[in-house]
């Protein structure tokens, strides 16, 4: 059946291939992409799909009342994805505040419409920083939906506030919500902040090739076209008020993708420099899957030694998207967060 879906933060890394995914798979689907556009969104990125007459692209933010209820009465949404974020866990530590503002005022704002308007779904994108870290020497543990929230940064405090109000509008108000919390992703469109595209992008250009610490930090990759399937099974036939985890049992230690990364472009490790590890740095991240695997037939399709090398070759045709980001004010970015580390 046709539906409507309002998908925010559509312009950055997941929202963008989740967009792709969806106009693709369902041709008579409305897809409406609200995004504000910050330093991590891209309308070139969208543009693709811009002369699609099922999708329109709508530049406010969710953080915007007004702007937010307007759009609601203009497209009355069946289903909303909530992907606009603040994303990234080194700036939350130099700058929290619009952490807070984005990703705990914007859902609310979010949520407020679907209460006022009416709404079959409203899906909260969310994190396994939710759940804190887990120690290297425990291999045997791993975040279910029942561990206890426990975070570290400024970034997946905001996160997990804003899964407590998203289960508190579904308790008070009897809001149909469910969230789903995802491993870290990778693949195209990847912003070059973060550790896979920064790394790809350091690699081409020769530069030093920065690893925090010692980098024997976990992070469990998943292909994001698989993030992406998984929300789509999410939002038409998950259980409403549930949590859904997202991962695919792929623990890598940070050094050791980087080694790969090295490989697969032909360039010395002798670029990689250690550097200052990250402030209150999570050591070791790892989903149990099973709930989303019983109940929705999920698993992840896309093995990781194939992923990567989907995501170098993506990185290495689409060098004009990386390049003029890193070009722009990603240079000042990039002396502050790295300059003197
Ligand atoms: P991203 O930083 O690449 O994109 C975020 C997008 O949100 C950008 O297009 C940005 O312009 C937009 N945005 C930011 N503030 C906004 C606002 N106030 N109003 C409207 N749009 C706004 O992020 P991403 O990596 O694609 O992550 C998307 C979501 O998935 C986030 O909620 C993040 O917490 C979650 N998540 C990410 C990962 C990961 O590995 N990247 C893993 C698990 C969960
Ligand atoms: O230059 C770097 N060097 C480095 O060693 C960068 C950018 C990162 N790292 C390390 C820190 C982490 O241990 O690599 C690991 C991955 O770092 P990020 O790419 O910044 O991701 P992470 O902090 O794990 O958070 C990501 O996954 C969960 C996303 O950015 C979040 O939005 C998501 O919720």
């Amino acid at each position: 059946m046709k539906k409507t879906i309002i998908v925010t933060g559509g312009a950055g890394f997941i929202g963008s291939n989740f967009i792709f995914h969806m106009l693709k798979k369902y041709t008579d689907y409305r897809i409406i992409c609200l995004d504000c556009l910050t330093y991590a969104g891209n309308l070139s990125t969208l543009m693709p799909v811009m002369d699609n007459t099922n999708f329109r692209f709508v530049k406010e933010s969710i953080t915007d009342r007004d702007a937010v209820y307007k759009l609601f009465e203009e497209e009355n949404p069946d289903i909303i994805v909530n992907f606009a974020a603040e994303s990234h866990v080194d700036r939350s530590i130099h700058n929290p505040e619009v952490f807070l503002d984005t990703n705990i005022k914007g859902t609310a704002v979010l949520m407020d419409a679907c209460r006022k308007y009416g709404i079959q779904r409203c899906h909260q994108v969310s994190t396994d920083e939710v759940y804190g870290d887990l120690p290297l020497d425990r291999p045997d543990l791993f975040f279910t939906e029942d561990t206890p929230i426990h975070t570290s940064s400024p970034y997946s405090s905001s996160k997990a506030s804003a899964d407590l109000l998203v289960l508190a509008y579904h308790r008070t108000y009897n809001l149909p919500v469910t969230i789903s919390r995802c491993s870290n992703n990778y693949g195209p469109y990847h912003f070059p902040e973060k550790l896979i595209p920064l790394m790809i992008a350091n690699a081409l250009n020769d530069r030093p090739l920065p690893v925090y610490g010692e980098g024997l930090n976990v992070r469990d990759w998943l292909y994001v076209e698989d993030h992406c399937k998984a929300i789509d099974l999410i939002i038409h036939q998950g259980r409403i008020g549930e949590v859904y985890n997202i991962g695919g049992h792929n623990e890598m230690r940070n050094i050791d993708i980087v080694k790969i990364i090295c490989k697969e472009l032909g360039k010395p490790e002798s670029l990689i420099t250690y550097v200052t590890d990250r402030k209150g740095h999570d050591m070791r991240y790892a989903i149990d899957p099973t709930k989303i695997h019983n109940e929705l037939g999920w698993l992840p399709e896309t093995k990781f030694a194939d992923g990567i090398k989907k995501t170098i070759q993506w990185y290495l045709d689409n060098k004009e998207w990386w390049e003029t980001i890193i070009s722009g004010e990603y240079q000042n970015y990039y002396k502050k967060m790295y300059g003197n580390r």
